[in-house]
């Protein structure tokens, strides 16, 4: 049993590679959440000339209930994850400690909505540029594993056309 769950974590593992061309770091102990999560469609906002915040999209897709509870990236220290909604007439932004992703149902993260806000950025993102992030997400066992995913950079018209 415990040998069967290994090799079906590892065929999911490559299966994902193969399809999205990620590349993910798995540790021994998060091989077996790797199938858990399903990350697509990700990309990262350019930033203008002075511009210290950035912004990145992508979809999640988890088999199980569970919350992503974390965001780490290379480019920046701080990253939050954030709703924009329209209220009064005005654009808001708000800080969510958390996402909690229904088991089965893509959960999209877009411009005009849910985004990962990346504050005090250590340099420029130009299309092109490679940011990595580590997600932290917690299963519904209160498991928490790390998801690594490289995303690049790109123009929100070329984004909208491949995705
Ligand atoms: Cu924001």
């Amino acid at each position: 049993m415990r040998k069967f769950l290994d090799q079906k974590a590892l065929h999911y593992v490559l299966a994902f590679m193969l399809t999205f061309g990620y590349v993910l770091s798995v540790t021994a102990t998060d091989a077996k959440n790797q199938e858990l999560i399903t990350i697509k469609d990700a990309w990262v906002r350019p930033t203008n000339p002075g511009q210290e915040v950035g912004a990145a999209y992508m979809t999640f897709l988890s088999t199980q209930d569970a919350t992503l509870i974390g965001v780490e990236s290379d480019v920046t220290k701080s990253v939050e994850i954030h709703n924009m909604s329209m209220g009064n007439g005005v654009m808001k932004m708000r800080m969510m400690e958390k996402l909690p992703l229904v088991a089965g149902k893509p959960y999209k993260l877009a411009p005009g909505g849910f985004h990962l806000m990346l504050f005090d950025l250590k340099k420029p993102l130009n299309i092109g540029d490679q940011v990595n992030f580590a997600l932290t997400f917690k299963s519904k066992n209160k498991h928490e594993f790390k998801q690594n995913i490289k995303v690049m950079v790109q123009s929100p018209a070329e984004a909208s056309t491949t995705k």
